[in-house]
């Protein structure tokens, strides 16, 4: 977070970096006067640049010719972040871009953009809110149309509304309570301690709508990760190799072949999840695969699906502990030998709950499409209440919830207005932060840790 101080002009590529693509869009913001750059672009420019008009023209330096670019000029305050900002649209050719940056950096006394740091001036000149800040990560990052959508709820949609309503209300509610202090001798008692409970009932109504969407599930829904653990042999990697139809893991009937675990992205139904293959669960001989089996069992905790896969030909102790765990699926693998059945019943009396948790034989290809949509469908549930994504967004909403609660006790029996007030102070800040009016310098740097460079 170097530039948090910084108002220097900088530039950057705002496009993703392909090598073959068409286009990019290069930003410069911060500068004060367009005509520096003059020099840099042909003739037709000779007249002056209106803001938000696209002007097709030619890049050179010096006599030399760069590349035929468009410009558009958005002048500061009314521009993304609030600078003056250039954006150039180039050839996309990764050279050709990098030659155009070298140029301004080195001849027109810009600096590379750090990652984020147009964004942090947007947020810097009140262009946008810390929450808008991070519906837009989200909505750069997203991982499945759900984060798509809720990051732009985020940045200028209902959600964001919702916050701000659920300030103003707040802040209805402040000025009631500084009427009952200061002014109840003009309004009268009765009407001060009126509009007190109406402008608190309607802070705890909107809330409550807010409230329901943090409490509907734990587990990460940015990134969900699908967990697939078992013994050794269980056919844990064959299955990983499977569902990315590529032989990405080693397979083989050695026992404690993956020693350690492997994730992979997959794309089920249009949400991105990382897919693991952990280390078989077992006594480990040494060192590195007691290590390999400690994060399995780290994974599993941490994990949105997990399947337990069981080869009832090659059981261990350690399965008796191993399903001591909650998982979603249970699958028996090894199903297409002879005498599967009588393995099959064999365990199953062994470990009677196995059969209740819902463990079904299981045929590689057969059955891959049953496991997708079993993954889906648990996704699917889990966004039908529209859960909020972000984790500071869910620890504020519980901590307004829960200072909304204790404030509104105390209404009803503290007469002392200077508690009430050192209350409501707390669930103020709490509710200024969820909006993003405060942006306490600590959740600054993990929030623009994520940008990419150009935005
Ligand atoms: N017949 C049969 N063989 C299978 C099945 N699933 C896996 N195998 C074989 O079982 C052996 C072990 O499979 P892996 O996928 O390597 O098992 P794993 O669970 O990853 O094993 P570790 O990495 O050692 O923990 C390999 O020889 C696979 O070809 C199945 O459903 N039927
Ligand atoms: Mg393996």
């Amino acid at each position: 977070m170097k530039f948090l101080y910084s108002d220097e002009p900088i530039i950057a590529v705002s496009t993703c970096n392909l090598a073959h693509a068409a286009i990019s869009v290069l930003r410069i913001s911060g500068f004060n006067n367009l005509s520096d750059f003059a020099p840099f672009f042909e003739k037709i420019l000779s007249g002056p640049i209106e803001p938000r008009r696209v002007y097709y023209t030619r890049l050179k330096d010096g006599d030399h010719y760069i590349d035929d670019i468009c410009l558009t000029f958005f002048q500061g305050p009314r521009s993304y972040n609030g600078e003056n900002i250039l954006e150039l649209t180039t050839h996309g050719n990764t050279l050709n871009v990098e030659r155009i940056i070298d140029l301004f950096t080195k001849k027109a006394g810009l600096r590379l953009a750090q990652p984020g740091e147009f964004t942090y001036r947007a947020l810097k000149n009140q262009k946008l809110t810390l929450s808008q800040v991070e519906g837009l990560d989200l909505f750069l990052n997203a991982n499945s149309g759900y984060a798509l959508d809720q990051g732009l709820s985020l940045l200028s949609g209902s959600l964001h509304e919702m916050y701000r309503e659920i300030y103003e209300l707040f802040i209805k509610h402040k000025a009631a309570l500084e009427l009952s202090i200061d002014f109840s001798d003009d309004i009268g008692d009765d009407a001060a301690q009126e509009q007190f409970n109406l402008t608190l009932s309607a802070l705890m109504k909107k809330f409550e709508t807010l409230k329901k969407r943090v409490e509907v599930q734990g587990q990460n829904l940015i990134e969900p990760e699908i967990v697939i653990a078992g013994l050794p042999n269980a056919g844990k990697s064959s299955l990983f190799n499977a569902l990315l139809s590529d032989d990405r893991a080693i397979v083989s009937p050695i026992a404690g072949t993956t020693r350690d675990y492997l994730s992979e992205s997959i794309l089920i139904e249009g949400v991105k999840y990382k897919l693991f293959d952990t280390a078989g669960v077992r006594e480990a001989s040494d060192l590195i695969e007691a290590e390999g089996v400690r994060r399995t069992a780290q994974r599993l905790k941490t994990s949105f699906f997990s399947i337990l896969l069981v080869n009832p030909f090659e059981m261990q102790p350690e399965f008796s502990q191993l399903i001591t765990q909650k998982f979603d699926l249970i699958l028996f693998t090894h199903s297409d030998l002879p005498r599967f059945s009588f393995k099959k019943d064999e365990l199953l009396k062994q470990y009677p709950n196995l059969g209740p948790m819902g463990a079904v034989s299981f045929k590689l290809e057969a059955d891959l499409e049953m496991l997708l949509s079993g993954i889906n469908k648990k996704y699917l549930d889990a966004i039908s209440e529209k859960p909020i994504l972000l984790d500071r967004h869910k620890g504020l909403i519980l901590q307004i919830n829960l200072n909304l609660y204790k404030y509104n006790l105390l209404s009803k029996s503290e007469r002392d207005i200077a508690i009430l007030s050192s209350e409501l102070n707390l669930l103020g800040h709490c509710i200024s932060e969820l909006v993003g009016i405060v942006s306490p310098d600590q959740v600054l740097g993990s929030i623009f840790s994520n940008f990419c460079i150009g935005k």
